[in-house]
């Protein structure tokens, strides 16, 4: 929480009614309290098809084809990236749900999380 001062002509100090008033005025700013995030990454491995990567990000994360087709190409030169920012509920679920996918399909895809 951050206090702020306000004096002269916007405060209430000097303004020559005789009334008094001699304090300063103070403020104290409300800080809106945000969420910490969560960024999902997608690993690369020798492995799991293109075509099947392409469907995670598309399924799980709502990915239109083409961005998917440039997430995955960028996982796979690059070796990872970042394929969207959650609260830390949602990029669980979101891990959780790539992994168990990729497990049943039998696929050594990798996907993670960690603080923004
Ligand atoms: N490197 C894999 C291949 O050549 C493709 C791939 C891309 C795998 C992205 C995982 O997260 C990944 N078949």
């Amino acid at each position: 929480m951050r206090t702020e001062m306000m004096a002269g002509p916007s405060g209430n100090e000097g303004d020559g009614n005789g009334a008094g008033e001699t304090g300063v005025a103070t403020k104290t700013k409300p800080k809106t309290q945000r969420p910490p995030l969560y960024k999902v990454l997608l690993l690369n491995d020798d492995y799991t098809p293109m075509e099947f990567v392409v469907h995670v990000l598309e399924r799980f994360f709502g990915i239109n084809h083409a961005q998917a087709v440039e997430i995955m190409l960028t996982v796979h030169k690059k070796g990872v990236a970042v394929v969207g920012v959650f609260s830390f509920e949602i990029a669980e679920t979101k891990v959780t749900q790539v992994m168990d996918y990729a497990r049943r399909n039998q696929h050594p895809l990798q996907c993670t999380m960690e603080k923004e």
